[in-house]
């Protein structure tokens, strides 16, 4: 089957699971609705796909990877949120909707974002998660670092302190590692922390999720540059008026996809093991390339 129509199918399971979850935990507060809405607004979940595939070949069991990749999305809507606000990215549109600040205003969108935050430790710190308390401290420590002054906020920082201002590909690199790639890695790593793998097969597959991130980025910005409204859900080419120091705006655009597939093809022939034992990295990687939304 095509990853495409794995990832749809996936999708339409997990949004059951996911608002099951939601409406479980959540009430009738406004801010409680201003969450829904921001977690529960079409997202293709592309994480919680990658933590199944993950799972698959980690053989974790379903009723604790599916709260992992709950934990995740929720961190990512928080992002999302957070992203759209005026001092962020400014954007008043999110997957073809309001975004939260406009739907709601922005103190309840600020804090919408910051409950979600925390409500997923919550659900990664319930003993639903993992009976084993270590496994849970494992992957609450390891979430914290990959958000954080060491993670995803650090990237949202330098992506602000960036604009308008020449910077050369490592610094890019590393921003794009920091502010998309830290949750990928931990997406695809955290069904091995489930499974108490030894540390060298969870670190390559942080290594893997690390670069799936840097090219699902990289691919995003190529996306947000040329595709309309309809087909991205929010305002396209604001990364250019907005002055941000985007790889394609640096290399250009057929230089910036060269380096992508440069960047792929040195991962599979160093992790060669890895990649002649489980087809599936290779299909995804092959799909990251060349998505097209
Ligand atoms: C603490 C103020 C504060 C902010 C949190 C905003 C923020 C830090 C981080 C944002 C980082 C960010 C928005 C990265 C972009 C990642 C990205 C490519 C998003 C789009 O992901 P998709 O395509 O979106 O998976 P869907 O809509 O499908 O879920």
């Amino acid at each position: 089957m095509i990853i495409n129509t794995l990832i749809n199918n996936h999708k339409t399971q997990f949004d059951k699971y996911f608002f099951d979850l939601l409406k479980a935990n959540l009430n009738s507060s406004i801010l409680s609705k201003a969450m829904i809405y921001g977690s529960m607004n079409g997202g293709k979940r592309i994480r919680p796909f990658l933590v199944s595939q993950a799972a698959k070949i980690a053989k974790a069991k379903k009723s604790q990877y599916l709260r992992v990749s709950s934990a995740i999305e929720i961190i990512h809507s928080y992002s999302l949120i957070h992203d759209d606000l005026p001092s962020m990215d400014n954007d008043d549109f999110r997957r073809g909707k309001l975004s939260t600040h406009k739907k709601f205003d922005e103190a309840t969108a600020i804090l919408a974002g910051d409950a979600l935050h925390d409500f997923s430790f919550q659900i990664l710190s319930s003993r639903l998660t993992h009976t084993n308390p270590e496994r849970r401290i494992q992957l609450i420590n390891y979430l914290a670092k990959s958000l954080g002054h060491l993670g995803l906020v650090a990237g949202q920082s330098l992506d602000l302190l960036y604009e308008n201002k020449r910077n050369n590909i490592k610094k890019i690199i590393n921003m794009y590692k920091l502010k998309t790639g830290s949750l990928f890695e931990f997406s695809f790593s955290s069904p091995f922390i489930l499974t108490n793998h030894p540390k060298e097969i969870i670190k390559f597959y942080q290594r893997y999720g690390l670069l799936f991130g840097l090219i699902f980025q990289i691919i995003d910005d190529l996306i947000d540059e040329s595709k309309s409204f309809k087909l991205i859900g929010k305002t396209p080419g604001k990364d250019k008026k907005q002055g941000k120091n985007t790889l394609i705006n640096l290399l250009g655009k057929n230089n910036a996809i060269k380096f992508c597939h440069e960047e792929v093809s040195a991962f599979i022939m160093n992790n060669n093991y890895f990649f002649k034992k489980y087809k599936i990295l290779n299909d995804l990687l092959i799909y990251c390339l060349n998505r097209t939304k």
